[in-house]
């Protein structure tokens, strides 16, 4: 049995997989971070929902806040090969290709700080672009969700927002393109259940005044690593009090002439979690 927990601002919704379709409201109790330091969350939140009494009716459709307590965001980059070839083709001028491409075959994977609980947008809020970036692209990232033992629970749908024009500068300013306010988003719920199969899709689109600009599809069996293998990097010598998320990188990344606009309608939808929507705004 697996289980999407939704959470607003009120409350959160848990949905079983033996009763899709049917939810039950936790309105007060319910510890994100307490899930994150069960020592075995699927466990817990089957307590959880039986204890949670009736379902209610209720709509997937509206918006919630992202699926976080206080646990840090983290992410894995050019862990695709689509990822490593489009970053060495924005650094090259700067001569930082190269790294990319080592750090692609090395045993140690790129790991980096991504962003905050507070700073983490949920579904259908906004996502930021930088007012000192001309080039800007959201990364739709399958996300691991991992408790305060390292261990691999669950996952959620992730959008690594980055600048390619600070990062293609000079690969020393990393945090800078991939560290602002609206820079990360986690949605549109937490499922706690087993790795899905590797032939799941990871698909976006990207809208414009009403119209698709981009689109592209993955899957997760283009993953170079595995998520115990990310996951046990960044447990190594790193305590978690409450756990942490982590974002697996990208295998679709746009051709070097797309940019993102204001208003832009970003889209990522993971099989078995849902869509995560956010509308781009300059911060
Ligand atoms: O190397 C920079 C970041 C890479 C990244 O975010 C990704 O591959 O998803
Ligand atoms: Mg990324």
């Amino acid at each position: 049995m697996s289980f999407r927990i939704f959470k607003t601002s009120a409350a959160v919704f848990l949905e079983s997989s033996d009763a899709p379709g049917l939810f039950r409201h936790v309105e007060s109790g319910f510890s994100f971070n307490e899930l994150f330091t069960s020592t075995d969350p699927a466990a817990s939140i089957a307590a959880i929902y039986d204890g949670a009494g009736e379902e209610v009716s209720f709509n997937p459709e509206i918006s919630f806040d992202a699926p976080i307590g206080d646990q840090e965001v983290w992410a894995a980059g050019v862990t695709y090969f689509r990822s490593r070839t489009a970053r060495m083709e924005e650094a090259e001028v700067a001569g930082g290709d190269v790294f990319y491409d080592k750090v692609y075959e090395a045993p140690r994977p790129e790991l980096f700080f991504k962003a905050t609980a507070a700073r983490t947008r949920g579904h259908l809020d906004h996502v930021g672009i930088r007012s000192d970036s001309t080039w800007d692209v959201p990364e739709p990232e399958f996300t691991l969700a991992i408790n305060s033992e390292g261990k691999i629970f669950g996952h959620t749908i992730g959008n690594d927002m980055s600048s390619r024009s600070i990062e293609g500068e000079n690969p020393l300013y990393l945090p800078q393109a991939k560290n602002y306010t609206g820079a990360c988003a986690l949605g549109p719920c937490l499922v706690v259940a087993d790795a899905p199969a590797p032939e799941t899709s990871i698909a976006i689109t990207i809208s414009r005044a009403g119209s698709e600009v981009f689109s592209g599809e993955t899957s997760l069996s283009q993953i170079k690593r595995s998520f115990e293998e990310l996951a046990g990097y960044l447990f190594r010598s790193n305590h978690f009090k409450n756990g942490a998320y982590l974002m697996t990188g990208t295998g679709i990344v746009p051709d070097s002439s797309f940019t993102l606009q204001v208003d832009d309608i970003v889209s990522i939808t993971i099989e078995g979690i849902g869509t995560l929507t956010n509308t781009v705004e300059k911060v």
